[in-house]
């Protein structure tokens, strides 16, 4: 899938990335860590697999919380690449 997913090919990837929610025209989800320095280690590994991916997270860091926000902007909306990066978020957690 290279181009941007339809409504239903959405719905199924959600279906197996539980808490990320579909908001415009991506994909969103807040982690919550017990402090700062465990946030930082995680985002940490999510950043080292965006780079390998060449896809990278819009996120915000306060203390221990982390919200990821996931699209392709050069597609203009959603992508499998986003889906496949929300995967690895999910595995790094
Ligand atoms: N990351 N989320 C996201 N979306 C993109 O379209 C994107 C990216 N990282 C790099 C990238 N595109 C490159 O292909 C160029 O735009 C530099």
């Amino acid at each position: 899938m290279a181009n941007k997913a339809s409504e239903a090919e959405i719905k199924a990837a959600l279906e197996q990335l539980p808490g990320w929610e579909h908001e415009d025209d991506g994909i969103e989800k807040a982690f919550e860590f017990d402090d700062f320095k465990q946030a930082w280690a995680f985002m940490e590994k999510v950043a080292a697999e965006a780079e390998a991916m060449d896809h990278h997270p819009e996120w915000t860091n306060v203390y221990n919380k982390v919200l990821i926000r996931l699209s392709t902007h050069d597609a203009g909306g959603l992508t499998d690449r986003d889906f496949k990066l929300a995967q690895k978020v999910e595995a790094a957690v």
